[in-house]
C-alpha cells in the first residue's frame, strides 16, 4: 500500500456543520440513513470525496434529488460526488453487516449487543463520510431497534426523545451539543445493568455518571464508578478542567480491540478495564482500571475539546493524556500518605511507568517500526497506536512539565485551551502554547531545540564523564549526547544528520558514605539539579566538593534516554543502599543485577561471583525505611526484554535462562529473609480488601517473596503456596499462589490447582483469561502446550482478550517457550489465522519479533523464514503487510 506522508496534509475543501444519522438496527443488516449539510468556503467546487468500506449503497441524493449511477463515482474505498453549488444537503442510505464484522471496527456485535469503534478510521464502515479528524460536526442520532433485544439505545450527548414504534421496536433520539470529528461518534444497543451516581461539579453543574455492563455485573462496576468520579474531581482540581456534559456514560464490552475509547460522553471500554471485585480482579487490574478510566475521561478535554488535525498528530492527544493519567494515578497512590510515604508511592508509579517504557518503547525505537512520536508517514494508521506515540509521547510532555514546573505548565495548558478550544490542531500548536509561557518566564530560553523530540526517532544516549579536582574542590560533569540511526534511517545514505535534542538531565551527587551533597547551580543550592543539555556536549562545574563524589544520574528518569557511565559495582551498591532519589536508587540496584545477568547469559554458567548483588539485595530486604511496594520493585530482577536491549547479538533463551537461574540463586541465598518477609506480610493481610498503595504494596512484596521461595525450591514453598491458594480472599493472592505453584512445573499440586481454578471460575471470562495467561507464560510451557490449550472449549481467536491471554502471552512474554523454530512457526500461523478475522489484532501479534535482526544467527534465520511465510500469504491485510514489509526491509 502507498505510504501517506505528514507533509501532504490538505485541509478538507468543505465544512459539514450538521449531521443527522438514523439507524435501523439489526445484527444481520443495519440500515443507516445519513443526512449532512455541506458548505464550501473558498472558491471553486472540488469533488466531494467520502470514505466508505464494506458498505452497500442503497441511495444517494443531493438536495432531495436522488442521483443516478452516472452522477457519482463509487469504488471500494470512496464515494465521490460532484457538487454544483456552494451549499447543499447530501443524503445517503446504506447498509452494513454487524454480525459479520470480526474486525471490531465500525458497527459490530459483542455478546447480544451492538457496539461501535470508530477511531481511527472505523466511521467509514458505518456510512460514507469524510472520515478524518479535522471535519467537525454537530450530530443528531436516531436509533431504532427491537425493544426486547435492544432495550437500551445509547449515543453521544443528551437523550432528547424516545418513542414506541410498531412491531415491538422503539426509538431514541440523541443530540450531542459539542461539534466533534466522526472518530468520536458512538452508539451502543443492548440490554445492560447500570450503576450510576449524580454528582455536582466544582462549577455547580449537575451531572449523571453511569457505568453500563452485562446483566448481572453491576456489583463489579463500583470501583470503576468511583474512579470516574475521582477523575472528574482531579481534572477540576489539578488542571482546572470541568466536565462539560450533563451525562457521562461508560459501557463495558467483552469484545474490544484495545483498552477503551473516549467517544464524547459515551466511552466504550474493554470489560477488563471496567469490571472488578476483590474475588476476581488483582491489584494490578484495579490500578489498570483507575488509569484507563482516568485516561478516557481526561481525553474529554485533551482529545475531544481540542482534537488532532490529522493522524500524524496522534501524540498531541495521546502523549498528553497518558501524561495526565500517570499524574492522576500517582496522586491517587500518594493520597492520604505522609510526605515520605507519598514520595515513595510516586516513585513506585514512576518505576512502573519507566519499566513499561523500557520493555515496550525502547525496543520499538531500536527496531524496524521506529518512528518519531509524530510519525512522518504510515501505510495503516492503526499500526501507529504505539508505545512511542503513547508512552514516549508522555515522556515528551513530562519533560516540558519538568522544564516549566507545575505552575507554568498549567499556565501553558490554559493558554493552549484559550487558543484552540473547539479546534483540530497540531503538536506544534501545543508546543507553541507552552513555549509562549516558557519564553515569558525565562528570558533568553525557548523550546526551539526541544521541538526536535517530535521529529526524531531513536533513544538518545547520554554519555557521562565526571572529573574531580581535589585541590580546588571542583567537580565537573560532562554530558555528551548522540542518537544512532534506527529503522529505515539506517538505509539512508549519506547517513541522516540527527541534531542534538534538549534533554533535561536531573543530577545529584553523594559523598562516599552516601550522604547527599549540596550542588550550587544558577545561584542556588540544591540536592538535585536539572541540567539543560541542548548541545552535543556540555560541561557543568560544581564548587565545594571536597572529595570525588558518587554521581546519581537521570534522577526520576528526567528524560527518555539511555545513560552511559563507566563505574564499578561498588558504586552501584552504594547508590542502591543510599541514594536519596528513590528512582535512581532503584535504578542502581537494577543495573547491578543487569550486569550479573548479562555475565551469566554470556558465560552460559550460573557460577558467577554474585556476592555484592546478594549483599545488596539482603540490605534492601531488611531496610525498614522502605515501603513494601517500593521494596517489591527494588527486589524484582530486570525484565528479560529490557536486558536483551543491552545485548548484541541477542540471545533470548540465554538471557531468559540466566534470569531464571539468578532468581533461584537469590531465592536460595536469602531464603530465611524471604520466609520472614512472607510471614510478616501474610500476617498483616486485613480481612477487608482494598487496592490502596499500602495494602497492594504489601501483597506485591508477599507474592514476590513466595515467588523467590518457589524459584529457590524452598522445602516449604509448595505448602505455603497451596495454603495461600486455599485461603485466598482476593484474586491477587490467589494468582500469586497459583503462579508460584505453576512455576514449579507440571507437579501434581500445580495440576490440581489449575483444574480447581478453572472449575471455580469458568463462568467469568476475565478470570478464564487469567487462567490461560498463566499457563501461556509458565516457564515449562512450549508450543505443544499452547496448541493443546487452543483446543480447550473456552478458547476462541475471535475474542481479542482470549487471543491475547493465550497466543500473545505465549509469543510475547514466554521467552523460554517461544524462541525456538517451532515457536516462530506457530507464531506465523497465528498471525495469519488472526489476520483473516481481525487485522488490527493480527498486526500487533506480527510485531512479536520486531528485534529479530539483532538475534543470534540461528534465531534470526528461523524468524526470517517465518516472516517470509507471512509476507507471501494471500490475502494479507494492509495492517500486517506494513509490519512485515518493514521487518524484512
Ligand atoms: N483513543 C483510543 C485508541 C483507539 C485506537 C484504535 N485503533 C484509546 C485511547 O488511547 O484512549
Ligand atoms: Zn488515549
Amino acid at each position: 500500500a502507498p505510504a501517506i506522508s505528514r507533509h501532504d496534509y490538505q485541509p478538507y475543501p468543505y465544512r459539514l456543520p450538521r449531521v443527522a444519522l438514523q439507524f435501523d438496527l439489526d445484527a444481520e443488516c443495519t440500515r443507516v440513513h445519513a443526512r449532512f449539510e455541506v458548505e464550501r468556503d473558498g472558491g471553486g467546487l472540488p469533488p466531494l470525496v467520502l470514505n466508505g468500506q464494506e458498505l452497500s449503497l442503497v441511495s444517494v441524493s443531493i438536495d432531495g434529488t436522488q442521483l443516478d449511477a452516472g452522477k457519482y463515482r463509487l469504488d471500494d474505498e470512496t464515494l465521490t460526488l460532484f457538487p454544483e453549488a456552494a451549499r447543499f444537503i447530501v443524503e445517503i442510505a446504506s447498509e452494513c453487516r454487524p454480525a459479520q464484522n470480526s474486525a471490531l471496527m465500525g458497527l459490530y456485535v459483542s455478546g447480544e449487543s451492538l457496539f461501535t469503534q470508530c477511531e481511527a478510521e472505523g466511521f467509514r464502515r458505518i456510512t460514507w463520510f469524510p472520515d478524518r479528524p479535522d471535519v467537525m460536526s454537530r450530530y443528531t442520532v436516531t436509533l431504532r431497534g427491537d425493544k426486547t433485544a435492544y432495550p437500551l439505545l445509547l449515543s453521544n450527548g443528551n437523550l432528547v426523545a424516545g418513542s414506541e414504534l410498531e412491531n415491538g421496536r422503539h426509538e431514541a433520539v440523541w443530540e450531542d451539543p459539542h461539534p466533534k470529528p466522526c472518530y468520536l461518534f458512538a452508539l451502543v444497543a443492548g440490554s445492560f445493568d447500570c450503576l450510576e451516581r449524580r454528582i455536582r461539579t466544582g462549577a455547580g453543574r449537575n451531572a449523571l455518571l453511569q457505568i453500563y455492563s452485562d446483566k448481572g455485573s453491576r456489583n463489579k462496576t463500583e470501583w470503576a464508578l468511583d474512579c470516574l468520579h475521582r477523575s472528574v474531581q482531579w481534572d477540576e482540581q489539578r488542571f482546572g478542567l470541568q466536565l462539560d456534559l450533563d451525562r457521562f456514560m461508560v459501557v463495558a464490552a467483552r469484545d474490544f480491540n484495545m483498552g477503551a475509547m473516549e467517544n464524547k460522553g459515551l466511552n466504550i471500554f474493554n470489560s477488563s478495564y471496567v469490571l472488578a471485585e476483590p474475588d476476581t480482579a488483582t491489584d494490578a487490574s484495579y490500578h489498570g482500571i483507575e488509569s484507563v478510566i482516568g485516561h478516557e475521561y481526561f481525553h474529554n478535554w485533551t482529545g475531544n475539546r481540542v482534537t488532532c488535525r490529522d493522524w500524524f498528530q496522534l501524540s498531541l492527544k495521546e502523549g498528553l493524556t497518558v501524561f495526565r493519567d500517570q499524574q492522576f494515578s500517582a496522586d491517587m497512590m500518594a493520597h492520604g500518605l505522609s510526605e515520605d510515604a507519598a514520595r515513595s508511592a510516586r516513585a513506585v508509579k514512576r518505576i512502573d511507568d519507566v519499566t513499561a517504557l523500557r520493555v515496550a518503547q525502547f525496543p520499538e525505537d531500536a527496531g524496524p517500526m521506529a518512528h518519531p512520536i509524530r510519525p512522518e508517514s504510515y501505510q495503516e494508521i492503526a499500526n501507529f497506536y504505539t508505545a512511542t506515540v503513547y508512552e514516549k509521547g508522555a515522556e515528551v510532555i513530562r519533560m516540558q512539565h519538568t522544564l516549566l514546573g507545575e505552575e507554568d505548565f498549567q499556565a501553558g495548558i490554559r493558554e493552549y485551551f484559550r487558543r484552540h478550544d473547539g479546534q483540530a490542531v497540531t503538536c506544534d500548536d501545543f508546543v507553541d502554547a507552552m513555549d509562549s509561557v516558557y519564553r515569558a518566564r525565562h528570558p533568553g530560553k525557548s523550546l526551539d531545540v526541544f521541538r526536535r523530540w517530535y521529529s526524531q526517532a531513536g533513544t538518545p544516549r547520554v554519555h557521562v564523564t565526571l572529573q574531580h579536582d581535589a585541590d580546588q574542590g571542583l567537580c565537573s560533569i560532562t554530558l555528551r549526547q548522540h542518537c544512532p540511526p534506527v529503522g529505515i534511517e539506517k538505509l539512508q545514505s549519506p547517513p541522516l544528520e540527527k541534531p542534538p535534542l534538549h534533554i533535561p538531565f536531573a543530577l545529584g551527587l553523594l559523598d562516599a558514605q552516601g550522604q547527599a551533597l549540596a550542588l550550587r547551580h544558577e545561584g542556588q543550592e540544591h540536592e538535585t539539579v536539572v541540567l539543560d543539555l541542548c548541545a552535543e556536549s556540555q560541561t557543568w562545574t560544581f564548587p565545594d566538593i571536597a572529595e570525588r563524589p558518587v554521581a546519581s544520574l537521570l534522577r526520576d528518569f528526567s528524560a527518555p534516554v539511555i545513560v552511559e557511565y563507566d563505574r564499578d559495582d561498588a558504586e552501584l551498591a552504594l547508590l542502591a543502599r543510599h541514594d536519596t532519589d528513590p528512582f535512581a536508587r532503584w535504578e542502581a540496584g537494577q543495573e547491578l543485577a543487569s550486569r550479573q545477568l548479562l555475565a551469566m547469559s554470556q558465560s552460559g554458567s550460573a557460577k558467577q561471583e554474585d556476592a555484592i548483588l546478594i549483599e545488596t539485595w539482603r540490605a534492601l530486604l531488611h531496610d525498614p525505611a522502605l515501603s513494601d511496594a517500593y521494596r517489591a520493585r527494588v527486589l524484582t530482577l530486570p525484565a528479560t526484554k529490557a536486558l536483551l536491549e543491552k545485548t548484541d547479538p541477542m540471545d533470548p533463551l540465554a538471557v531468559a535462562q540466566a534470569r531464571e537461574d539468578l532468581r533461584a540463586r537469590l531465592g536460595q541465598a536469602l531464603a530465611d529473609s524471604w520466609l520472614a518477609i512472607y510471614q510478616a506480610c501474610a500476617a498483616a493481610e486485613p480481612r477487608e480488601y482494598s487496592p490502596d498503595a499500602v495494602s497492594s504494596g504489601r501483597r506485591a512484596l508477599k507474592n514476590l517473596a513466595l515467588a523467590y521461595l518457589a524459584a529457590g525450591r524452598h522445602p516449604q514453598a509448595e505448602s505455603l503456596a497451596q495454603a495461600q491458594y486455599e485461603s485466598a480472599r482476593n484474586m491477587t493472592d490467589r494468582m500469586g499462589a497459583l503462579s508460584a505453584l505453576v512455576g514449579q512445573g507440571d507437579t501434581p499440586a500445580a495440576t490440581r490447582a489449575l483444574r480447581h481454578f478453572y472449575e471455580q471460575w469458568q463462568h467469568d471470562p476475565l478470570v478464564v483469561d487469567r487462567w490461560f495467561a498463566l499457563q501461556a507464560t509458565a516457564c515449562a510451557t512450549r508450543t505443544d502446550t499452547v496448541r493443546a490449550l487452543m483446543l480447550h472449549p473456552a478458547f476462541t481467536l475471535r475474542n481479542p482478550n482470549r487471543a491475547r491471554s493465550l497466543i500473545f502471552q505465549f509469543c510475547m512474554n514466554n521467552m523460554l517457550g517461544v524462541h525456538r523454530p517451532e515457536g516462530y512457526e506457530f507464531w506465523a500461523e497465528q498471525v495469519l489465522a488472526l489476520d483473516a478475522l481481525n487485522p488490527e489484532i493480527a498486526a500487533r501479534l506480527a510485531r512479536a519479533f520486531d528485534s529479530w535482526a539483532r538475534y543470534a544467527p540461528s534465531n534470526r534465520d528461523a524468524v526470517h523464514s517465518a516472516l517470509q511465510r507471512i509476507q507471501q500469504h494471500e490475502p494479507l491485510s494492509r495492517n500486517v503487510a506494513e509490519i512485515v514489509s518493514k521487518a524484512l526491509n
